[in-house]
């Protein structure tokens, strides 16, 4: 198939798009390199050297033959948007072109708009080229498990058949999240099965639960094809952060009491779950949701997983929580629909875990530990975040605010 994936210079996208060209697939990739410019804005980096787009497409044909187009753009430029769908005439699009932080977007009013804006006009641009272009092209698009926060009844695959007065409805499942950028998802899901339902387009929701790893079969064979590791405490992720922190001698912060239960998921899973779904596409006019999770943990056993399994001693701090977040929870989650298409899950392992330890050893001195520290609150509602206007990219329009 023409496969064109969106964000594909990113964490997730760029493991994906090799595992889908392994797979036979041709492969586009667009990406605005906003990720990249986030970095300078909060002056971290990567743990893993990353090489650009460019070298990365190179060598991945020089190693294997096969060839990704690539294509720089904003999905928030509509034309750009929809000259790229003529431009390269996919049959699926992988959507992960998104501000992906919570606390990024949380750090000011103005980091709270970008997030939105670009998540939301971008998506919204994108169903508009699709549906121009060609209305039969099969959207992928990447949400998250944050989308439906943590209720007190079990989580449904997108969908609630819903009870009362005596009558009956299949209604999209009520949403309670805990992010600006959480919210983005959501108001895309709502957009997109707008769009299916009043347009006839067919699209996959992929509620993604937090990822883990760094490393798939593809960006195995050669360090020029290595994904980021994020490890600061804006873009690191829960068990990434745990894995560096606990290279880096340093306690593991867990946030709270640690009871927020959470789901999670492999890299190599969430690359697998992208192949099931772009090649089992749904008929014309359904919006289909997936739960891309593979199991559910709560923070303080993830600490306490990755301390116990680490060679040296590691402690668990626990820290007042900067976000508003629940600590005690129930937490029950359907995710059979990936299975069923086919997907047998990478569960965490002493192996993976092993293994991330020793990625994290090679390149712990390239750690800035004034990063790790968590500095964006929830409860602080500001214009201007983190202290220092310069240091948020200030540009005039909140629009651009991620880019500086
Ligand atoms: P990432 O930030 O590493 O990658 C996103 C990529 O999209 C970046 O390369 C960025 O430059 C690009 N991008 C952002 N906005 C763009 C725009 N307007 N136009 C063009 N390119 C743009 O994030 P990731 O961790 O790879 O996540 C990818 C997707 O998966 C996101 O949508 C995220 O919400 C979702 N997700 C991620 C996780 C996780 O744990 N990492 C979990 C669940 C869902
Ligand atoms: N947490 C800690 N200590 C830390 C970091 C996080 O206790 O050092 C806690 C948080 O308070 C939260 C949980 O761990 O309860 C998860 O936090 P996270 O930063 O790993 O994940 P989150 O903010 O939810 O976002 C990440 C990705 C996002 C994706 C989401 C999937 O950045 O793109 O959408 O995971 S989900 O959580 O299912 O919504």
């Amino acid at each position: 198939m023409r496969i064109l994936v969106l964000g594909g210079d990113g964490y997730l996208g760029w493991p994906t798009a090799l595992h889908l060209s392994d797979r036979g697939h041709q492969v586009g990739i667009a990406d605005s390199f906003v990720r990249r410019q986030y970095d300078h804005e909060l002056g971290v980096r990567s743990l893993v050297p990353i090489e650009p787009l460019a070298v990365r497409v190179r060598v991945w044909q020089e190693l294997t033959g096969q060839r990704i187009d690539t294509f720089v753009g904003d999905l928030t430029d509509a034309q750009f948007t929809t000259e790229l769908l003529h431009a390269f005439r996919p049959e699926a699009i992988v959507h992960f072109a998104e501000q992906r932080s919570a606390p990024y977007s949380m750090i000011d009013r103005r980091h709270a708009v970008y997030t939105q804006s670009n998540n939301i006009v971008g998506t919204l641009n994108l169903l508009y080229a699709i549906a121009e272009t060609d209305p039969d092209i099969h959207l992928v698009k990447l949400g998250t498990m944050g989308e439906y926060g943590t209720p007190n009844i079990d989580i449904e695959e997108g969908w609630l058949t819903v009870q009362h007065n005596g009558r009956s409805d299949r209604v999209l499942y009520p949403k309670r999240p805990g992010s600006f950028y959480h919210l983005s998802k959501v108001h895309d899901s709502h957009n997109i099965e707008f769009a299916c339902r009043v347009w006839g387009l067919r699209a996959t929701d992929l509620n993604q639960g937090v990822v883990y790893g760094q490393q798939t079969a593809q960006t195995a064979r050669d360090d020029r094809l290595a994904t980021r590791f994020d490890y600061d405490a804006v873009f690191g992720t829960v068990l990434n952060r745990f894995v560096i922190l606990a290279a880096l001698g340093r306690p593991l912060t867990v946030y709270g009491d640690g009871g927020q239960t959470r789901g999670l998921i492999d890299i190599r899973d969430t690359a697998e779950c992208i192949r099931l779904a772009a090649e089992h596409p749904p008929a014309r006019g359904e919006f289909r949701v997936f739960n891309q999770m593979t199991e559910s943990m709560s923070v303080l056993d993830i600490a306490k997983l990755v301390a116990d399994l680490h060679p040296n001693v590691v402690e668990v701090e626990h820290l007042d929580n900067p976000r508003v977040e629940a600590e005690s929870h129930y937490y029950k989650v359907t995710h059979t629909g990936l299975v069923d298409l086919g997907l047998r899950p990478h569960l965490l392992s002493d192996t993976l875990l092993t293994s991330l330890y020793a990625i994290a050893d090679r390149y712990r001195d390239r750690a800035d530990l004034t990063a790790l520290r968590p500095n964006v609150n929830w409860r602080r509602p500001v214009s201007s975040g983190l202290g220092r206007e310069e240091t948020t990219g200030a540009g005039t329009d909140d629009r651009t605010a991620g880019g500086g």
